[in-house]
């Protein structure tokens, strides 16, 4: 499962282009607060990595922000999480085995 840890998300933060978002399979599909991983790893038992003033629902637009993105960032060497519009088109990160 995608299992985030601190060695994880270092990871992660040295292989992507810090200057863009990706999606990581981190939804929020029924009610605000119900984060939920699609691989179906219990979201209460991982660490979480929002980064400062995020987890904001931004209702920019009229659905708020129902999905986790692996915000960009030039200034941070691990990268943290923002919870973004859906609807948006943006690089994603995958899992697979290895
Ligand atoms: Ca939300
Ligand atoms: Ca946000």
């Amino acid at each position: 499962n995608i299992s985030p840890s601190n060695a994880f998300q270092d990871f992660i933060s040295q292989i992507v282009v810090v200057i863009f978002h990706y999606w990581i399979g981190l939804v929020e599909p029924h009610q605000e607060g119900e984060w939920t991983w699609v691989d179906g790893t219990d979201f209460s038992s991982t660490p979480t990595f929002w980064a400062e003033g995020q987890l904001d629902n931004w209702d920019f637009r009229e659905n708020g922000e129902d999905c986790g993105q692996l915000h960009a960032s030039v200034k941070r060497i691990r990268k943290l999480w923002n919870d973004a519009d859906c609807n948006l088109s943006y690089r994603f990160i995958c899992e697979t085995k290895a």
